[in-house]
């Protein structure tokens, strides 16, 4: 005597809350079998039913799978480089840090986000290659939505542009960020600058800092790295000499550096002997109050 229609389909909905992917499609399965196998009436549409709920959770879970190119944020700011196809994006991602990433001479070498970090201003930040945007990506063309879903997640912007190529690439890139109401603070990387200048790119876009790079000469890259710490809106302090410092979004005080040390601390602390740039003199004792400037160094007192 098989259990009456109604009463399975209860248990089977039951049976499939909370569950998504292989694990729910297990569960359907299981039910599929249980199920009488009569080809007509209320049993047989309960059939339809699960049979349906496989196939629309396979696509719920390459759903899922399509929009986890998420980058696990790490480091003190997440920066993005953007640009249009082989504007040399992979190949400044490898100079800056030290991960092996494929380059290569035709459009779309990258296919999915890339993050790297890397030390700018002796503080960890998170480099992450967005790959070669093209029109229409805020409509969802070429599969960028998700893309521009990282991108929403980063701090700021790299655009980054082969000094040489023409200009209606970047400005299509650059359109697709504003169409998607991205908006965060952003410098023009003029790449491949060892075959040509940034001059165009400068009038083109005289709103933009630009800076001009290649791989191919190391103090370019330096240059550039000085510019993303600028980027990233920061400030550091240090803690002690010839560690790393702390990276802080200004204005910050004796109490935040406290804070951002252990919790405990910021509770505990009175002040500071602070040296550098916001202290009158070397070992200027200041209450918890004070407002620290980026290359401080600070030993909190409690
Ligand atoms: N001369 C010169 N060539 C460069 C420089 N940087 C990159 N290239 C070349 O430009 C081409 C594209 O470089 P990639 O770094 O792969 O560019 P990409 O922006 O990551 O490209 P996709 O991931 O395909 O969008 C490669 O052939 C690189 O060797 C540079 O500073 N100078
Ligand atoms: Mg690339």
């Amino acid at each position: 005597m098989p259990m009456p229609h109604r009463t399975f389909a209860q248990v089977a909905k039951r049976r499939l809350i909370g569950k998504e992917g292989r694990e729910r499609i297990r569960a359907v399965r299981e039910l599929l079998e249980e199920l009488p196998d009569y080809r007509n009436g209320p049993y047989a549409d309960l059939r339809k039913w699960l049979t349906s709920e496989i196939e629309e959770t396979r696509i719920r879970s390459s759903a899922v799978h399509r929009d986890s190119i998420a980058v696990r944020r790490e480091g003190a700011a997440q920066i993005a480089l953007v640009g249009p196809p082989n504007a040399g994006k992979s190949s400044l991602l490898q100079a800056l840090s030290n991960i092996q990433i494929k380059t290569g001479a035709y459009a779309f070498t990258t296919t999915r986000p890339v993050p790297a970090l890397t030390r700018v201003g002796g503080v960890l930040v998170q480099l992450v290659e967005i790959p070669g945007l093209i029109e229409g990506a805020s409509a969802g063309r070429g599969g960028a939505r998700p893309l521009l879903g990282v991108l929403r997640g980063a701090d700021a912007i790299l655009f980054c542009h082969d000094a040489s190529a023409p200009l209606d690439q970047l400005r299509a890139v650059m359109d697709e960020v504003t169409e998607a109401g991205i908006e965060r603070p952003a410098v023009l990387a003029a790449t491949k600058s060892d075959e040509a200048d940034g001059a165009a790119l400068r009038a083109a876009f005289p709103e933009l800092q630009v800076i001009e790079v290649s791989v191919l000469d190391d103090a370019s890259v330096e240059r550039l790295r000085e510019t993303i710490w600028e980027l990233t809106g920061l400030m550091r302090v240090y803690l002690r000499d010839g560690e790393h410092p702390i990276a802080l979004h200004p204005p910050a005080t004796v109490l935040d550096v406290a804070d951002a040390i252990h919790h405990d601390l910021g509770g505990r602390c009175t002040g500071a002997r602070v040296r550098g740039p916001s202290a009158r003199f070397d070992g200027q004792q200041v209450g918890r109050a004070h407002v620290l400037q980026d290359g401080d160094t600070v030993e909190i007192l409690d």
